[in-house]
């Protein structure tokens, strides 16, 4: 049975934690026939709901973490030529560090439409800026945002700790072996085609199911090329390829890819639904209040990881948000 736990609001007294969640409980499941009592469920069904991830980078996973994200790319769509310089980068890293949990560097934009960078191109961009935070003594855990195999080679050797890959393992035949033999954490985002011509894919028949089916597809993939289950990160992939309806499916049903039995990682920051349904249009600076509502609703779902871009913003969002979170929550310093 394929499995959707409700979150109940935070501070709510019964039901189990929902993915080992300090703040988010739920007491029901939606299956195929409607919904269903905690009680009804197997033990192991219950369990994959419920237990607590594995640490991720060194970091428990039972509350929401913050992966700051820093574009080194000339054409990002939000903060694209903001930190195309070393200097800028690594004071930006340094900037962000002092609230983040974690931090995810990308040389590649992919925006709707979005055209390959070369390899090496992408190498030069990213590498040196990690490798200088390093050098800083910026201990912070760091994801490198590629596709590519000899970017995330040349990241980890520079100090990077984990692979974000949009594609889920899939554009670059190099990269599974990689992470498998690093025996680093890897997120597995869903898309469908490239940054190209993925808006032209966005067809769905029931998007909250055909997401969760292609994300388990893919973890078994993952694990048949030796990557430990430890190591694996889900994300829906808010934008990518999606309709607005579709990104809103997505959002309402999120804590059901819990049933995955994997951290969950949320990347809605900034995006497009977010000026839309705001009215705030393409101006990035009025997509703050509808990316913190989103943050936030994330949290509400059990997400384990929110990669945003205004990390402060962020930060202060959630530690209110901890705070009426109830028992657990007051004990919580939000760092
Ligand atoms: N979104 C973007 C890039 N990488 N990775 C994950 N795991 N999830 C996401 O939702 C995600 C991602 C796009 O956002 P951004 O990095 O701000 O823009 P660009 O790709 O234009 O650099």
């Amino acid at each position: 049975m394929s499995l959707t736990p409700v979150p109940l609001p935070p501070g709510f007294g019964g039901g189990l934690p929902l993915a080992g969640s300090r703040h988010v409980r739920w007491s029901q499941a939606l299956g195929v026939g409607g919904a269903v009592p905690a009680s009804a469920l197997s033990a192991a069904e219950r369990a994959r709901l419920s237990a607590p991830r594995p640490d991720l980078c060194g970091l428990t996973l039972d509350r929401p973490r913050i992966m700051g994200i820093l574009n080194v790319t000339p054409d990002s769509f939000s903060d694209g030529g903001a930190h195309a310089t070393l200097e800028a980068a690594v004071a930006r890293a340094a900037e962000m560090a002092g609230e983040a949990d974690l931090l995810d560097i990308g040389g590649e934009s992919t925006r709707p439409g979005a055209r390959e960078v070369p390899e090496d191109e992408e190498i030069a961009r990213t590498a040196p800026v990690i490798r200088e935070i390093r050098a800083r003594g910026i201990a912070i855990p760091i994801s490198i945002d590629t596709r590519k195999a000899a970017v995330a080679r040349a990241a980890l050797e520079a100090g990077a700790d984990m692979v974000n890959d949009v594609t889920a393992l899939r554009w670059d035949p190099r990269m599974a072996p990689l992470v498998a033999e690093r025996g680093v954490p890897v997120c597995l985002m869903h898309s469908v085609a490239d940054p190209e011509t993925m808006q032209a894919h966005a067809r769905y028949d029931d998007v909250l199911a055909e997401v969760c089916d292609h994300l388990a597809a893919r973890i078994e993939a993952a694990e048949a090329a030796g990557i430990a289950r430890r190591n694996i990160v889900t994300d829906p992939g808010i934008g990518f390829g999606k309709t607005l309806a579709h990104n809103l499916t997505l959002l309402r049903g999120l804590a059901r890819l819990h049933d995955l039995g994997a951290p969950v990682l949320l990347g809605a920051s900034r995006k497009r639904f977010i000026g839309t349904l705001s009215d705030s249009g393409d101006e990035m600076s009025g997509r703050l209040p509808g990316s913190l509502a989103v943050a936030l609703h994330g949290a509400a779902q059990g997400i384990q990881i929110l990669r945003v871009h205004d990390v402060r913003e962020t930060r202060r969002a959630l530690r209110v948000w901890q705070g009426l979170a109830g028992e657990d929550g007051e004990t919580e310093d939000g760092a």
